[in-house]
Protein backbone atom coordinates (compact mmCIF):
# COMPACT_ATOMS: atom_id res chain seq x y z
CA UNK A 1 0.00 0.00 0.00
CA UNK A 2 1.36 3.16 -1.23
CA UNK A 3 1.88 6.17 1.86
CA UNK A 4 -0.21 9.13 0.43
CA UNK A 5 -1.66 11.13 2.25
CA UNK A 6 -5.15 12.30 1.28
CA UNK A 7 -5.06 14.57 -0.56
CA UNK A 8 -8.31 16.67 0.12
CA UNK A 9 -7.03 17.15 3.88
CA UNK A 10 -3.17 18.47 2.28
CA UNK A 11 -4.82 20.90 -0.19
CA UNK A 12 -7.06 22.38 2.03
CA UNK A 13 -6.63 25.96 2.31
CA UNK A 14 -6.54 27.79 5.66
CA UNK A 15 -5.22 31.18 4.54
CA UNK A 16 -8.60 33.16 4.05
CA UNK A 17 -9.08 35.41 1.44
CA UNK A 18 -6.04 36.34 -0.36
CA UNK A 19 -7.30 39.03 -2.74
CA UNK A 20 -5.51 42.04 -2.70
CA UNK A 21 -6.17 44.78 0.16
CA UNK A 22 -5.01 48.71 -0.17
CA UNK A 23 -3.38 49.74 3.22
CA UNK A 24 -3.91 53.15 4.29
CA UNK A 25 -0.03 55.45 5.60
CA UNK A 26 -1.58 54.55 8.96
CA UNK A 27 -2.14 51.05 8.26
CA UNK A 28 1.07 50.39 7.14
CA UNK A 29 2.97 52.26 10.41
CA UNK A 30 1.03 49.44 12.98
CA UNK A 31 1.98 46.80 10.38
CA UNK A 32 5.50 47.67 10.68
CA UNK A 33 4.79 48.41 14.55
CA UNK A 34 3.59 44.61 14.51
CA UNK A 35 6.49 43.45 12.76
CA UNK A 36 9.02 44.85 15.08
CA UNK A 37 6.94 43.85 18.06
CA UNK A 38 7.00 40.09 16.78
CA UNK A 39 10.53 39.96 15.54
CA UNK A 40 11.69 41.51 19.05
CA UNK A 41 9.41 38.57 21.03
CA UNK A 42 11.54 36.18 18.42
CA UNK A 43 14.71 37.40 19.69
CA UNK A 44 13.74 37.62 23.12
CA UNK A 45 12.85 33.67 22.61
CA UNK A 46 16.34 32.80 21.39
CA UNK A 47 18.29 35.14 23.84
CA UNK A 48 16.44 33.41 26.83
CA UNK A 49 17.18 29.58 25.29
CA UNK A 50 13.45 29.20 26.00
CA UNK A 51 10.76 28.46 23.35
CA UNK A 52 13.06 26.62 20.80
CA UNK A 53 10.14 23.70 19.53
CA UNK A 54 10.84 21.22 17.71
CA UNK A 55 9.31 19.65 15.05
CA UNK A 56 8.06 16.38 14.81
CA UNK A 57 6.64 14.31 11.94
CA UNK A 58 5.76 10.88 12.88
CA UNK A 59 4.41 7.69 11.22
CA UNK A 60 2.38 5.31 12.18
CA UNK A 61 0.84 2.09 11.32
CA UNK A 62 -2.09 0.22 13.00
CA UNK A 63 -1.60 -3.36 12.29
CA UNK A 64 -3.46 -7.16 12.84
CA UNK A 65 -1.96 -8.76 15.20
CA UNK A 66 -1.66 -12.71 15.21
CA UNK A 67 -4.23 -15.19 16.03
CA UNK A 68 -4.07 -16.18 19.71
CA UNK A 69 -5.09 -19.88 18.62
CA UNK A 70 -8.40 -19.66 19.81
CA UNK A 71 -9.48 -16.95 17.07
CA UNK A 72 -8.75 -14.11 18.49
CA UNK A 73 -6.76 -11.30 16.84
CA UNK A 74 -6.24 -7.82 18.69
CA UNK A 75 -4.84 -4.39 16.67
CA UNK A 76 -1.64 -2.78 17.52
CA UNK A 77 -0.01 0.81 16.43
CA UNK A 78 3.56 0.63 15.25
CA UNK A 79 6.29 3.40 14.49
CA UNK A 80 7.27 3.96 10.47
CA UNK A 81 9.22 6.50 11.55
CA UNK A 82 9.99 9.62 13.79
CA UNK A 83 11.87 12.64 12.88
CA UNK A 84 12.52 15.20 15.38
CA UNK A 85 13.77 18.31 13.72
CA UNK A 86 14.94 16.16 10.73
CA UNK A 87 16.90 13.81 13.04
CA UNK A 88 15.45 10.54 12.48
CA UNK A 89 14.91 9.28 15.99
CA UNK A 90 12.89 6.07 15.14
CA UNK A 91 14.99 3.72 16.59
CA UNK A 92 14.57 4.29 19.90
CA UNK A 93 11.22 2.36 19.57
CA UNK A 94 10.37 -1.11 19.13
CA UNK A 95 9.94 -2.15 15.55
CA UNK A 96 7.34 -4.42 15.90
CA UNK A 97 3.67 -3.39 16.50
CA UNK A 98 3.07 -3.04 20.54
CA UNK A 99 0.03 -2.53 22.74
CA UNK A 100 0.11 -0.30 23.97
CA UNK A 101 2.00 1.71 21.13
CA UNK A 102 4.46 4.13 21.09
CA UNK A 103 4.93 6.37 23.67
CA UNK A 104 5.95 9.31 21.57
CA UNK A 105 7.35 11.98 23.91
CA UNK A 106 7.28 15.55 22.84
CA UNK A 107 7.93 19.09 24.60
CA UNK A 108 5.93 21.97 25.08
CA UNK A 109 6.01 24.26 22.47
CA UNK A 110 6.77 21.32 19.73
CA UNK A 111 4.49 21.46 16.88
CA UNK A 112 3.91 17.62 15.13
CA UNK A 113 2.31 16.04 11.89
CA UNK A 114 1.60 12.71 12.72
CA UNK A 115 0.10 10.46 10.45
CA UNK A 116 -1.49 6.93 10.23
CA UNK A 117 -1.19 4.02 7.72
CA UNK A 118 -3.98 1.38 8.01
CA UNK A 119 -2.52 -1.88 7.38
CA UNK A 120 -5.33 -4.24 8.67
CA UNK A 121 -6.10 -6.89 6.12
CA UNK A 122 -9.11 -5.13 3.29
CA UNK A 123 -9.33 -2.11 5.65
CA UNK A 124 -9.60 -0.25 2.26
CA UNK A 125 -12.55 -2.20 1.04
CA UNK A 126 -15.92 0.05 1.71
CA UNK A 127 -18.51 -2.44 3.74
CA UNK A 128 -21.63 -0.04 4.01
CA UNK A 129 -22.80 1.21 7.66
CA UNK A 130 -19.81 -0.22 8.93
CA UNK A 131 -16.42 1.81 9.74
CA UNK A 132 -12.84 0.22 8.85
CA UNK A 133 -10.60 3.05 9.12
CA UNK A 134 -8.66 3.28 11.98
CA UNK A 135 -7.77 7.27 13.32
CA UNK A 136 -5.47 8.87 16.05
CA UNK A 137 -7.44 10.86 18.54
CA UNK A 138 -5.36 12.65 20.58
CA UNK A 139 -5.87 14.11 24.19
CA UNK A 140 -3.91 17.16 26.27
CA UNK A 141 -2.35 18.85 23.47
CA UNK A 142 -3.89 21.17 20.77
CA UNK A 143 -5.28 20.83 17.30
CA UNK A 144 -8.05 22.07 14.83
CA UNK A 145 -11.25 19.77 14.39
CA UNK A 146 -9.75 18.37 10.98
CA UNK A 147 -7.14 16.25 13.66
CA UNK A 148 -9.52 15.23 16.01
CA UNK A 149 -9.36 11.38 14.46
CA UNK A 150 -13.07 10.87 14.36
CA UNK A 151 -16.21 10.26 12.24
CA UNK A 152 -17.95 12.43 10.32
CA UNK A 153 -21.05 11.53 12.25
CA UNK A 154 -19.06 13.04 15.32
CA UNK A 155 -17.18 15.91 14.09
CA UNK A 156 -19.73 16.71 11.25
CA UNK A 157 -16.95 17.33 8.67
CA UNK A 158 -14.90 13.82 7.74
CA UNK A 159 -14.06 10.34 8.59
CA UNK A 160 -10.70 11.35 9.95
CA UNK A 161 -8.96 8.21 9.74
CA UNK A 162 -6.92 5.95 7.24
CA UNK A 163 -8.63 2.90 5.65
CA UNK A 164 -12.61 3.11 4.46
CA UNK A 165 -14.83 4.88 6.33
CA UNK A 166 -18.83 5.35 6.52
CA UNK A 167 -18.20 7.99 3.66
CA UNK A 168 -14.77 9.17 2.79
CA UNK A 169 -11.73 6.43 2.39
CA UNK A 170 -7.98 7.16 2.40
CA UNK A 171 -4.49 5.23 2.75
CA UNK A 172 -3.00 7.61 4.91
CA UNK A 173 -4.62 10.46 7.21
CA UNK A 174 -2.71 13.05 8.49
CA UNK A 175 -2.98 15.48 11.74
CA UNK A 176 -1.65 18.55 12.91
CA UNK A 177 -0.89 18.92 16.89
CA UNK A 178 -0.08 22.17 18.49
CA UNK A 179 1.68 21.50 21.64
CA UNK A 180 0.93 24.40 22.96
CA UNK A 181 2.46 26.25 26.82
CA UNK A 182 0.60 24.50 29.30
CA UNK A 183 -0.26 20.97 27.97
CA UNK A 184 2.74 19.36 30.04
CA UNK A 185 1.53 15.59 31.49
CA UNK A 186 0.63 12.40 30.21
CA UNK A 187 -1.71 12.06 27.40
CA UNK A 188 -3.34 9.06 25.98
CA UNK A 189 -3.85 8.51 22.03
CA UNK A 190 -6.26 6.12 20.49
CA UNK A 191 -8.32 4.78 17.52
CA UNK A 192 -11.77 6.62 17.52
CA UNK A 193 -13.00 5.12 14.00
CA UNK A 194 -12.15 0.87 13.80
CA UNK A 195 -15.91 -0.66 13.60
CA UNK A 196 -17.96 1.48 16.01
CA UNK A 197 -17.59 5.56 16.32
CA UNK A 198 -16.07 4.78 19.50
CA UNK A 199 -13.17 2.73 17.69
CA UNK A 200 -10.87 -0.22 19.03
CA UNK A 201 -9.19 1.04 21.55
CA UNK A 202 -10.17 -2.10 23.82
CA UNK A 203 -8.75 -4.47 20.84
CA UNK A 204 -4.84 -2.72 21.00
CA UNK A 205 -5.41 0.26 19.42
CA UNK A 206 -4.18 3.11 22.67
CA UNK A 207 -0.63 4.37 23.36
CA UNK A 208 0.76 7.52 25.71
CA UNK A 209 2.13 10.99 24.67
CA UNK A 210 4.55 12.62 27.38
CA UNK A 211 4.69 16.29 27.23
CA UNK A 212 7.30 17.53 29.29
CA UNK A 213 7.46 21.15 30.49
CA UNK A 214 10.31 23.21 28.66
CA UNK A 215 13.88 22.10 30.98
CA UNK A 216 12.30 19.56 32.56
CA UNK A 217 14.81 16.76 33.82
CA UNK A 218 15.51 13.77 31.60
CA UNK A 219 15.43 10.17 33.66
CA UNK A 220 16.89 6.89 33.03
CA UNK A 221 14.14 4.80 33.56
CA UNK A 222 10.16 6.23 32.95
CA UNK A 223 7.20 3.58 33.07
CA UNK A 224 3.88 4.32 31.45
CA UNK A 225 1.32 2.04 33.03
CA UNK A 226 -2.54 1.43 32.20
CA UNK A 227 -5.19 -0.42 34.48
CA UNK A 228 -7.75 -2.49 32.87
CA UNK A 229 -9.84 -4.50 35.06
CA UNK A 230 -7.65 -7.43 34.71
CA UNK A 231 -4.51 -6.80 33.47
CA UNK A 232 -1.51 -3.83 34.06
CA UNK A 233 -0.22 -3.08 30.45
CA UNK A 234 2.76 -0.83 30.22
CA UNK A 235 5.74 0.64 28.39
CA UNK A 236 8.88 0.99 29.66
CA UNK A 237 10.64 4.12 27.88
CA UNK A 238 14.26 4.45 26.77
CA UNK A 239 15.11 1.40 28.58
CA UNK A 240 19.37 0.97 28.37
CA UNK A 241 18.99 -2.76 27.66
CA UNK A 242 17.60 -3.54 24.12
CA UNK A 243 19.41 -0.86 22.59
CA UNK A 244 17.63 1.71 24.09
CA UNK A 245 14.40 0.59 22.45
CA UNK A 246 10.96 1.38 24.36
CA UNK A 247 9.44 -2.15 25.52
CA UNK A 248 5.75 -3.04 26.06
CA UNK A 249 5.19 -4.50 29.10
CA UNK A 250 1.95 -7.01 29.58
CA UNK A 251 1.87 -7.90 32.91
CA UNK A 252 -1.48 -10.01 33.79
CA UNK A 253 -2.38 -9.81 37.66
CA UNK A 254 -4.21 -12.65 37.65
CA UNK A 255 -0.98 -14.94 36.65
CA UNK A 256 1.57 -12.85 38.42
CA UNK A 257 2.14 -10.45 41.70
CA UNK A 258 3.05 -7.29 40.60
CA UNK A 259 5.29 -5.49 43.17
CA UNK A 260 6.20 -2.21 42.30
CA UNK A 261 9.64 -3.14 42.92
CA UNK A 262 9.45 -4.81 39.53
CA UNK A 263 9.65 -0.97 38.50
CA UNK A 264 12.24 0.43 40.38
CU1 LIG B 1 -10.15 9.38 24.44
Amino acid sequence: MLYEFNQRYRDMDFSGNSSAIQCTPQQSLLKQLLITLFMGLVLSFLISGKGIAAEHVIQLTAEETRDDGFGNKLLAYKMINHKRDGVDITSRYSPNATIPGPTIELTEGDAVKISILNAIPDSDVPVPGISKQVSIHVHGVHYDILSDGTLKVINKLFDEGAGAGLEETYAVYEYKWNVAPGTAGTWAYHDHNFETHNGAEHRGLFGAIIVNPIGAPSYAKEYVLYLGDDAFWGMEIMVVLENNRSTALILSCLHKKILMSDFI
